[in-house]
């Protein structure tokens, strides 16, 4: 298993053949509104069957919706859900949610990332640029082992594989490098998780 977790920002067909492919080579899947729109809510199960899911709808309301919106998708099988941080401190929190902390591309984030890591509470982990490395050192710094940390924006984004993990993530998210061609897996052989062995 490599420490990687596929963006499955792509057809419902095209998905479900790249599921079967990588079960065995990767950590689990992401899934996003697109996904949802064209499977309906059951594809979380579906997909659920080859690996972990990571439902990525970004939710940002007040915690009590939020929170109900999340529980539909991990009583469909997700394993975790990601909410964004910019709604620190009235979070939704739970084991199954993940917290968009800084962004790939600059965004208001980058004022404040920080304020909202330091005093999360109890949630699964963070999502952090995995394209930008000396802030996952940085996160993990202050973290510790505490919280997951699970990074996007490898490859089409500029980050090269594995330099997110040596910096302390425990899973990088890679879209378009592997869907365009799933052999890329293998470039993760032998790196590991920092802390935690699961998304
Ligand atoms: O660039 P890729 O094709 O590897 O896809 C990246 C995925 O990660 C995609 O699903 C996107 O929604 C998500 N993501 C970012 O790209 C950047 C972020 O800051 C947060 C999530």
């Amino acid at each position: 298993m490599n420490p990687v977790i596929v963006a499955l920002d792509i057809s419902l067909l095209k998905a479900l053949d790249l599921v079967k492919m990588l079960r065995e080579k990767v950590a689990g899947f992401k899934i996003g509104w697109e996904l949802i729109f064209e499977g309906g809510i059951s594809i979380v199960s579906e997909i659920s069957r080859y690996g972990n899911v990571i439902v990525d709808l970004k939710v940002a309301d007040v915690p009590h919706i939020a929170n109900r919106v999340i529980n539909k998708v991990i009583e469909k099988g997700a394993c975790c859900a990601i909410v964004h941080g910019f709604l620190y401190p009235s979070l939704p929190r739970g084991e199954n949610i993940y917290v968009l902390a800084k962004m790939t591309a600059p965004t208001l984030y980058d004022e404040v990332w920080e304020r909202i890591i330091e005093n999360v509470g109890e949630i699964r982990g963070f999502v952090l640029p995995g394209n930008q490395p000396e802030f996952i050192s940085r996160a993990r710094k202050i973290l510790g082992c505490k919280y997951r940390i699970i990074s996007p924006g490898i490859g089409a984004q500029g980050g090269q594989p594995g330099n997110a993990l040596r910096a302390g993530a425990d899973f990088e998210i890679v879209g378009r490098y592997v869907v365009e061609n799933p052999d890329r897996v293998a470039e993760w052989t032998g790196l590991r998780p920092a802390c935690f062995n699961t998304p």
